[in-house]
Parts: structure tokens; sequence; C-alpha cells
């Protein structure tokens, strides 16, 4: 019911320092970034080492990378694993009935067996933006831009790449509807992939981050403290994880997604279009994809090499569901204690009311009576607040900075048959100069960390006093430490290391 961020209560407002520092003003970032004289150009990219040219300061290492990869397949593929949405690939055993993929499409790809063969032995995953289907696309510079709703399939190979191998941009089989290859010529084939990277770009930003961490973290947050008392000791456990949520989101709200919101009137979806889309999204969210080590293996993705957001996350669930477990068993000594806990069982019955409108399907609980879930749920709450945000926020200037990559809008629609595209069409395609500045200043402010950030383990605030809590907080912040240092032996093997989940970088709340 917060209008705006003085509507809300003093204790979960910003700190000084954190206010000063971090205001949604696209001009403070578009200033930092050098792109000012940009905001008014509504020209389009005559070639891209403009792009490059213009845009020069600030730079990190992936986005050099990636500015040199982005129209690699290998790179491509990669993305889907340990980019900024992990979230979307699954294994495919059996094709989608509306993806007639071929055995003669797909040979050049393969290396010697059949797909059908490739699909039994697990080396064939599939990527289905379905969602985005009839979804309205939005007025940009007073031009109609594009959605696609893209399927993608993508071979593990023997050398362990994972390659893009077929894309069909649109949910129903047509003649205007070809599937694309990576032996068709090299426009078709990239703007393919470039229609593919616009589809993850609203995915990962209204799905993925928006609605599955900042959102859900809100619930939580709200339902925490409405329904439990500065001295309970579930209170205690999360409250810290909750730290500036409200207001980042208050200030999303106003800035980002209101009716004259930047990813309103700037990306791709926008305006009606964003409903619609949430409430699909809304309608697919479950307990057990909230869980890493169930959506892991509800996605056929336990086996699958150089999955680094599954390897990291996997790991720091079980470090935070045995400090969880360590810290709540002290308090609950028995089921009992769980069912007759009216605070913790009025917290949850919010929960399930107000953040999953009651619908039992979603799997999301409206009581405890085992302490075993309760310890699961509460896993699943600082996981999304702290880990699960990390790894679908932290790398949006990374990944996103270089445009081609990470497109915010497209201009043209997706092509309906093959051998007519060329570099041309592709800049044609591509979001004007000053949308594309807009899109590069919104991935740097959200991906630019605060001086008075809070990780993940570091429970500044004291709200326990008891020894065994206390000592468990010792305890999870030495696993977080031995695990920090696992990670980097694993990152210098890596061409592109994997960094978003050593516990360092992760923020134990949704701040930003
Ligand atoms: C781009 O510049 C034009 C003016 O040339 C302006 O009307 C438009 O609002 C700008 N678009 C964006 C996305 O900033
Ligand atoms: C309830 O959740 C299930 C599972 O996610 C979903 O299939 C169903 O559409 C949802 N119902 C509503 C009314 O959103
Ligand atoms: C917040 C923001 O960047 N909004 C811009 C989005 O685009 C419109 C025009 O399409 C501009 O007027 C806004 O300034
Ligand atoms: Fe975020």
């Amino acid at each position: 019911k917060a209008d705006s961020v003085s509507d809300l209560p003093d204790e979960v407002r910003f700190s000084f320092t954190k206010a000063s520092e971090f205001k949604f003003t696209f001009l403070n970032a578009m200033v930092e970034l050098n792109l000012q004289g940009l905001s008014t150009n509504k020209e389009q990219w005559k070639n891209l080492e403009e792009l490059s040219h213009i845009f020069n300061c600030r730079k990190t290492k992936v986005y050099e990378y990636i500015e040199k990869n982005w129209k690699n397949d290998e790179f491509f593929g990669y993305q889907f694993l340990n980019g900024m949405n992990p979230m979307m690939i699954n294994c495919c055993t059996k094709l989608p009935d509306n993806f007639p993929v071929t055995e003669d499409m797909v040979k050049a790809s393969l290396s010697e067996k059949s797909l059908e063969e490739e699909m039994q032995d697990g080396n064939i995953f599939l990527v289905d933006y379905k969602r985005l289907q009839g979804v309205t696309a939005n007025m940009i510079n007073g031009k109609q831009h594009c959605l696609a709703a893209p399927l993608c399939l993508l071979y593990m190979t023997p050398e362990e790449k994972l390659m893009p191998i077929a894309i069909q941009l649109k949910q129903e089989p047509s003649e205007e509807n070809p599937i694309f290859l990576p032996t068709d010529s090299e426009y078709d084939w990239l703007l393919a992939k470039t229609f593919v990277r616009n589809a993850d770009f609203i995915e990962h930003e209204l799905n993925s981050h928006l609605l599955r961490t900042h959102l859900l973290a809100e619930v939580f947050a709200v339902s925490t403290l409405r329904n439990l008392p500065m001295v309970h000791p579930i209170y205690k456990l999360l409250i810290s994880h909750f730290r500036y949520t409200l207001q980042i989101n208050t200030m999303a709200r106003e800035s980002l997604i209101s009716k004259t919101g930047a990813i309103t009137l700037n990306a791709s979806i926008g305006g009606p279009g964003m409903l619609e889309y949430l409430k699909k999204a809304v309608a697919e969210l479950t307990y057990s994809s909230l869980c890493i080590p169930e959506d892991i293996t509800a996605r056929g993705m336990d086996d699958i090499p150089n999955f680094y957001y599954r390897d990291d996350g996997l790991k720091l669930w079980d470090i935070i569901h045995r400090f969880v477990q360590s810290v709540i068993g002290r308090y609950y000594t028995s089921d009992s204690d769980v069912q007759k806990d009216s605070e913790l069982q009025n917290w949850i019955k919010d929960i399930f009311f107000n953040g999953f409108l009651s619908n039992a399907s979603t799997g999301i609980p409206n009581s405890f009576s085992l302490v075993t879930e309760l310890v699961k749920f509460l896993t699943m709450v600082i996981f999304t607040a702290s880990v699960q945000h990390a790894a679908v926020n932290n790398g949006q200037f990374d990944f996103g900075g270089w445009m081609p990559n990470f497109p915010t809008a497209l201009q043209l629609p997706p092509p309906t048959n093959k051998g007519q595209c060329t570099e041309k069409t592709m800049l044609q395609t591509f979001p004007d100069i000053n949308t594309t500045a807009k899109g590069i200043a919104t991935v740097y402010l959200l991906s630019k960390p605060s001086s008075d950030i809070v990780l993940l383990g570091d429970y500044k605030e004291e709200h326990f006093f008891e020894k065994l809590p206390m000592q468990k907080i010792e305890d999870f912040k030495q696993e977080l430490e031995v695990f920090s240092a696992e990670i980097k032996v694993r990152n210098q093997r890596l061409e592109l290391p994997y960094t978003y989940l050593e516990p360092q970088n992760i923020e134990s709340s949704v701040a930003l």
C-alpha cells in the first residue's frame, strides 16, 4: 500500500549512505557512463563499431569478453547455464509437437548418433519461451516493437560444449515460421539468436529477477513484519534478509515499472504486455521451482557438465539448510512446538493467502506441522532473498551492457523466411541509439553494489544473543568462507569464471 518511499516505516528504509548513493536516476547513470549525449538520439545504429566506441568507459572483463564473443554459438549456449538466466533450460527427451525439427535439419550439428538417440542419452536440451506468445509488444520512440516466443534446441557435444542446433521464433509451426539452423546464412542465424536473447531478457527481468526474487522477498518481508514480534526466533533469523527490500521494490515500482517507468517505456515488454506476461508467470510459480534441488531435478539438469549456477547453488542451499536446521532445532524441539506456534502459523497463512493467492496447487503450504517442513521453507526464503537474487542480479551489466547480447527491445518482426537478412537487417532490428543507451544505464544501475552492503552470513544487527545461535552464525560464516575458497580454485581453470555465487558477492537481502 505504500505509493512512495515516504509511506514506508522508518525502520525498513535505506540508510543515509545507501539513499544518497542510490537513486534510480537515469540522468546520473547516463552521466556516469558518459552517455548523456545520446539521450535524444533516436537514430538507428549504423554499425556496431560505433556502439563499441561510444560506450567505452567502465567496461568489465566479462563485458569485454562478451563484446568479443557474443556471436559465438558456444557462448550463446553457455549463457543458458551460467549467464543471467540459468532458469529456462530443460533436458529434452521428446520434441514438443509444435517444434518439428527433423533428423535432416540437425544432422550436421550432431556427432554420430541421431537426434532421437541423443535425446535418449540426455544430450539434447530445450529452451521454450512460450509464455511470451500473444503478449503485446511495446511502442518505443513512437514505433511498434516486436516480440518473439522462440523455441531453441541445444546439443551437449562430446567435448562438453552446449551448442544451439535449431531455433523457431514463433510457437505455431508454419511456412512463415522457418526453423533456423547454424548452417543458414550468417545473418539469418545471428538474427534468430538475437530474438532468443531478447526473449531471454524479458524472461530474465520480469520472471527470474522481478517476480521470483524481488516480489517474493517482499511477500516474505511483509508477512514477517505483520505477524512476528521482534523477539520471535524466526523474526530474528529472517529480518536481515529483508533489509532494504521494501524500499527497493517501492522505488522499482515508481521508476521502472510504473506507467512512466524505464522498463515500461523503454523495453520491448511494457505497459499492458508486462501485466499480461506477469499473470502467466505468477500462475506458473510453484514451491518446488523455488527450491533449487527440486528445480534442477525437475528440469533434468542434474548431470549436464559445466553448470556452475547449479553446482554453487546446490552447495549454498545445503549450507543454508544446515544453518537453519541448527538454529531452528534450538527453539522447536518437536513437531508439536511448530504446530502450537500460532504466530508462525499466521505467518505462513499470510504468505499463502496474499503472496500465492491461496492457490494450493503451487505447493506452498498454508500451515506447518513438522519441524522439517519449517526448516525447508525458511531455507527457501533465505536462499531466494540472497543466493538466487545474486545469481540473477549481479551480472546484469556484465551480460547486458553490450546491447547486442541482451537487447532490451527489437524493432523488426521475426523473419518469416530465410536468405533475406543482412547486416543491415540486424542493425534495423536493434533498438535505437537512445533506447540502447537507456538500456545500458538501467542494467548498470541495477548491478552497481552499494558501499553499505551486508553479505550473506554477516548478521551485523545482532538480534540473537543466546550462545547457540551465535555459535551457529559463526559456523555458517566459516562454511561460507571455505566454500568461497573452493569456488576460487574452480574458477582459476575457467575461461569465464563464474563468480556470482562466490559468498563474498552475495548480498544477504534483495537490496538492489
Ligand atoms: C529518444 O529521443 C527522442 C528525441 O529525439 C525522444 O523523443 C525519445 O523520447 C527518446 N527515447 C528514449 C527511449 O529516450
Ligand atoms: C495455481 O497453480 C497451479 C500450479 O502452478 C497452476 O497450474 C494454476 O494455473 C494456478 N491457478 C491459478 C488460478 O492461478
Ligand atoms: C525513465 C526513462 O528512461 N524513460 C524514458 C523512456 O522513453 C521515453 C520515450 O519513449 C522517454 O521520454 C523517457 O524519458
Ligand atoms: Fe535486483
